[in-house]
């Protein structure tokens, strides 16, 4: 798998990271000749080396070093990973802010001899879940996710690349690995039995029942499917709250080492899942009701919020410059219900491994009551389902958050 790895590849360290800055040109705009440095590793994801590199002497000049190990940091060594991926991601960073630089962080320099790469950091900014689980609000974020996810999925796509190019971008985003992790982890083990499920044994009789549920296992087998086979854009993979990082005015999109060509709604469906993520979360997170029902108005307003800005968009970026005659109205049409449809689906499929399975979220895993933890991912795990069964009758963003916001939990488990 890593057959390639450079023979002077060494993962770094906050020692040896410093020196390894002086040595880099691209880096002159930021740091002065022999200043002083600091340096913390702040790793906290499940794959890479993240390491913070500042001038002493004013710690807004500042740049991350992200490093991809050769193994899944997550479990350790038993899990070999290309590093291959920082490849991917830094190319996809690229192109992304070429497309929206006012969301993308800027990459200074990708290195393949050592798999890493320098990008800007973003010290002025919080990761979203963090702020969503504290009920922060961010006024701007569907209109920049919404903005994001039309330019990066629609110029990407056939609809705006040609023939050729797209099929280029397909070949040097392939992410053979990467991609196999999440058939692997979003589409397979959740309805098995496996030991890396991470769900508290409250959960067990829902999980039970669900992995019987042979026609839920026959839909969710259908969004493998699609996950697989169709190449439409380029994605960025793991679009959940953990990879956006924000604050009140800012919005940038980090993290897409998942990147690889898959349906859009892929991406459009792990923001929705994981907002719907923290609206179950909030069922027992936040015990006012009046501040719940407030918090909950807010998530699910940013839900239809950002379709309606995607498409919005995706109408100025992509079908105002396709061939009509090709792709008439009523095409367009039909792509964007598919896209809506195929974002509850992959979308659900999203929620439901991150409640049972292999890496969950702090949403729900960081609800410290056994109890109210399998309340809230309960919930969540009822509107995964839902979502999954009715989204061919959805046609509407409307619709779908009125699919979700029907489910209630189901703990304790009657049968
Ligand atoms: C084994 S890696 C676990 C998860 O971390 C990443 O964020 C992806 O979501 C992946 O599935
Ligand atoms: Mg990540």
């Amino acid at each position: 798998m890593n057959e390639d790895i450079s023979p002077n590849y060494r993962p770094l360290t906050p020692d040896t990271v410093i020196d390894y800055i002086r040595s880099r040109p691209e880096l002159d705009e930021v740091f002065h000749p022999d200043e002083a440095l600091a340096a913390e590793e702040v790793g906290d994801g499940n794959l890479n080396l993240v390491f913070k590199i500042w001038a002493e002497a004013d710690r807004e000049r500042t740049v991350v070093i992200k490093q991809a190990l050769p193994y899944l940091r997550l479990v350790g060594g038993d899990w070999p990973l290309p590093v291959d991926r920082a490849r991917i991601e830094s190319q996809a960073l690229l192109l992304e802010y070429q497309l929206v630089p006012q969301h993308t962080p800027r990459v200074y320099f990708y290195d393949p001899d050592m798999s890493l790469f320098a990008m800007q950091n973003l010290n002025h900014h919080i990761i979203m879940r963090k702020g969503l689980i504290q009920r922060v609000r961010y006024p701007h974020f569907a209109e920049h996710i919404g903005l994001f996810m039309a330019r990066t999925l629609g110029e990407t796509s056939d609809l705006v690349l040609d023939y050729s190019t797209k099929k280029q971008k397909v070949i040097e985003f392939t992410n053979i690995e990467l991609c196999k992790i999440t058939e692997d982890l979003v589409f397979t083990e959740p309805y098995r039995y496996t030991e890396r499920n991470g769900y508290h044994a409250e959960l067990n009789p829902q999980v039970r029942a669900l992995q019987a549920d042979e026609a839920l296992r026959v839909e969710v087998a259908r969004m493998k499917e699609k996950f697989m086979t169709h190449a439409q854009a380029l994605v960025h993979g793991d679009l959940h709250t953990g990879s956006i990082m924000i604050n009140a005015t800012d919005t940038y999109v980090i993290d897409p080492e998942f990147a690889f060509y898959g349906p859009m709604g892929f991406d459009v469906g792990a923001v929705i899942g994981n907002l719907f993520l923290n609206y179950a979360a909030h069922e027992v997170r936040t015990t006012d009701p009046d501040q719940r029902a407030d918090f909950r108005k807010y998530l699910t307003d940013t839900v239809i919020d950002l379709w309606h800005v995607f498409v919005r968009e995706f109408q100025r970026y992509v079908w105002d410059h396709v061939d009509s005659v090709n792709m008439p109205k009523g095409y367009q049409e039909n792509y964007m219900v598919r896209v809506l449809q195929d974002s509850a689906g992959l979308g659900a499929c999203k929620m439901m491994r991150r409640v049972i399975g292999l890496a969950g979220v702090e949403d729900i895993r960081g609800i410290e009551d056994v109890h109210e933890r399998a309340i809230a991912g309960s919930l969540g795990l009822n509107i995964g389902q839902a979502l999954i069964m009715q989204r061919e009758q959805i046609r509407t963003i409307e619709e779908l958050v009125e699919v979700a916001t029907a489910c209630k939990p189901t703990y304790p488990w009657k049968g």
